[in-house]
């Protein structure tokens, strides 16, 4: 066929699967989304190797629909902040239904948003609403929410296995974030993480995750 080359898969005894799948679980059954980030400095070429593993993610038409917008400037760092915090206050005070405060309420989150400043790296991740097609017209991508979504999840694990932390912050509405960060007007702002150590001392709600049949049906 052409096109295609071989796939490289090699494949494994059971037993070691099993390690593997433990392993993996237990690893990734640690990872918690802190809001208490330190300034401790982080190599870049940290961020970069998220980035890259993130980028493996299956994807639309393999259209790749995402733009990785990386910041430490801590002068854009503040202005972006400010922006957040300006939106926060009014979804916060004026925009938030309380069937939706009332959910937030054990997470302890407010308008204030210290990480966006704090934490070493912010990493952006828009959406690309379009591409540019070889003809010069521009066409739609396809599934870019769920791409956007599928890689969002491999930047999060690499970030954890590497040991550090992350957020996945929604400032709400985030079309600030595009003119901050001079996006073009096709792509459109899905998460804001700040990455980087926790604070010593940090603290996480004390939450717990639903369990396997609760969250999943088997047909076997
Ligand atoms: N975007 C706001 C509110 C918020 C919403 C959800 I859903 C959360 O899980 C956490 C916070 C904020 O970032 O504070």
């Amino acid at each position: 066929m052409d096109g295609f080359i071989p796939l490289q898969f090699k494949e494994r005894e059971v037993e070691e699967m099993l390690l593997i799948a433990k392993d993996t679980y237990s690893e990734m059954k640690g990872r918690r989304t802190t809001r208490q980030f330190s300034d401790k400095e982080v190599p870049k070429q940290l961020l970069e190797l998220a980035i890259k593993t993130a980028s493996t993610a299956p994807s639309g038409a393999h259209l790749q629909p995402w733009t990785f917008v990386v910041v430490s400037n801590q002068e854009l760092k503040q202005k972006i902040r400010t922006a957040a915090e300006e939106e926060e206050l009014k979804t916060y005070q004026d925009r938030m239904p309380e069937a939706w405060a009332e959910i937030l309420k054990p997470l302890g989150t407010d308008h204030i948003k210290e990480h966006i400043t704090t934490a070493p790296w912010l990493v952006i991740i828009f959406k690309q609403n379009k591409r540019l097609r070889d003809n010069g017209q521009w066409g739609p991508t396809y599934y870019a929410t769920e791409s956007v979504g599928i890689a969002a999840g491999m930047f999060i694990s690499a970030i954890h296995k590497m040991g550090l932390c992350t957020l996945t912050h929604t400032p709400s509405p985030m079309g600030f974030l595009r003119q901050i960060l001079q996006r073009p007007e096709h792509e459109t702002a899905m998460l804001l993480m700040p990455v980087g150590y926790p604070v010593e001392d940090a603290k996480v709600p004390d939450l717990q995750r639903k369990p396997l049949d609760e969250i999943s049906i088997w047909f076997d």
